[in-house]
């Protein structure tokens, strides 16, 4: 087209997910390869997600990003490969309202802007860069008519984050580690969808949005590096734990998906401990809140509450239905009342370290 004036543009909004068997480790750092498969929740799109408008037109010089109003640049590996992997799946588009027409080989040189915003807190631990990457590569292939499955896209919104495989799906999400070196069969795949299991209620207690120290890539390289827990895990505990919790996913069990969950999460933190030297993501408050759990889940017949905590502080609290969720925030105002002049978008707890 000779036209410049032409901009064509897709948003897409994709919610993080939340690990309930743990991805720590990987086998290959530059494909983003993991050490063991991993199963996620996705979240409801309206709360914690990542926005994106991706735009492309021939007045674009270079390609550019912004995150959350700020610009960032795109030089890194793991945005080089992202765009690398969808510019080489893009085929034609045509938008005679525009007057533009694109011809598959004229993406290599078309260059593009992307605007993405979180709606929560970057690197608190709360697995921004999940529903960024899911979100900017989603965005992209709408954009460049690409013409991948969900789980092909899935294999390149991994080579951004790992965990970003498992947003491109709803529901509960299933990474499988994959056994190719090219990475080519390590994906997502949907278990179940959200309407599933839609009793469930996920609250997440924002103990600190602080950014956390150690982040989630050099934690797990220095864990592969020292960890002979970690060895075990991957090897003897996570498969045997995947069976169990998509059974007990596939069948609503939630005793059994509540023990799982937070067995993954302590050896989770277990193996941080176990790294040399040392790795504290949960603090004071994260310990006291499993305590409350605990003491809770072991006073009736069955647990009520499961909780899961990722590289940080903040907790995710799964409960077994409305009511349960009802007594959960109720429990959690009277042990950890909220400070005063506290972010009210947040629920912050007590102690705010
Ligand atoms: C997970 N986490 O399964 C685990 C549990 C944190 C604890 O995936 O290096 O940001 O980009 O692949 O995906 C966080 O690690 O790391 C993570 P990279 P990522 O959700």
């Amino acid at each position: 087209g000779e036209s410049k004036k032409w901009v064509l543009m897709v948003t897409a909004q994709t919610p993080t997910n939340i690990a309930v068997i743990k991805y720590w480790g990987k086998r290959d750092e530059t494909l983003i390869l993991p050490i063991n498969d991993s199963i996620s929740v996705t979240l409801d799109p309206e709360h914690l997600c990542t926005t994106t408008t991706v735009a492309v037109s021939p007045s674009f010089e270079s390609d550019r990003m912004w995150l959350n109003g700020k610009e960032i640049s795109l030089t890194g590996s793991r945005y080089q490969n992202c765009l690398r992997e969808i510019r080489s799946r893009a085929s034609d588009v045509h938008d005679e309202g525009k007057g533009a027409h694109i011809e598959k080989k004229d993406w290599e040189k078309l260059q593009l802007h992307i605007a993405s915003y979180n709606n929560f807190p970057t690197a608190a631990g709360l697995a921004s860069s999940a529903a960024g990457f899911a979100c900017l590569v989603f965005a992209l292939a709408k954009l460049m008519n690409v013409k991948e499955d969900r789980g092909k896209l899935s294999t390149i919104a991994r080579q951004g984050s790992g965990s970003a495989c498992r947003s491109l799906f709803g529901g509960f999400v299933k990474w499988i580690m994959g056994k190719d070196e090219n990475g080519s069969d390590s994906l997502a795949v949907q278990l179940v969808d959200e309407k599933h299991w839609d009793e469930l209620v996920i609250i997440i207690a924002v103990v600190s949005s602080r950014q956390k120290e150690t982040s989630s890539t050099s934690g797990m390289r220095e864990s592969v590096e020292t960890s002979l827990l970690l060895k075990h895990r991957a090897k003897e505990i996570v498969p045997r734990r995947i069976t169990q919790m998509e059974e007990a996913i596939k069948n609503c069990d939630f005793s059994s998906f509540a023990n799982l969950t937070c067995a993954d999460s302590n050896q989770f933190h277990a193996v941080c401990l176990d790294t040399s030297p040392p790795i504290f993501y949960m603090n004071n408050t994260s310990h006291r809140i499993i305590s409350c759990v605990e003491k809770w889940n072991h006073s009736e017949e069955t647990p009520q509450v499961a909780y899961t905590f990722d590289a940080g502080p903040n907790a995710v609290l799964i409960a077994r239905n409305r009511k349960t969720a009802s007594l959960l925030l109720q429990r959690m105002l009277f042990y950890f009342p909220p400070a005063p002049e506290t972010d009210l978008n947040n629920f912050i707890l007590g102690d705010n370290s």
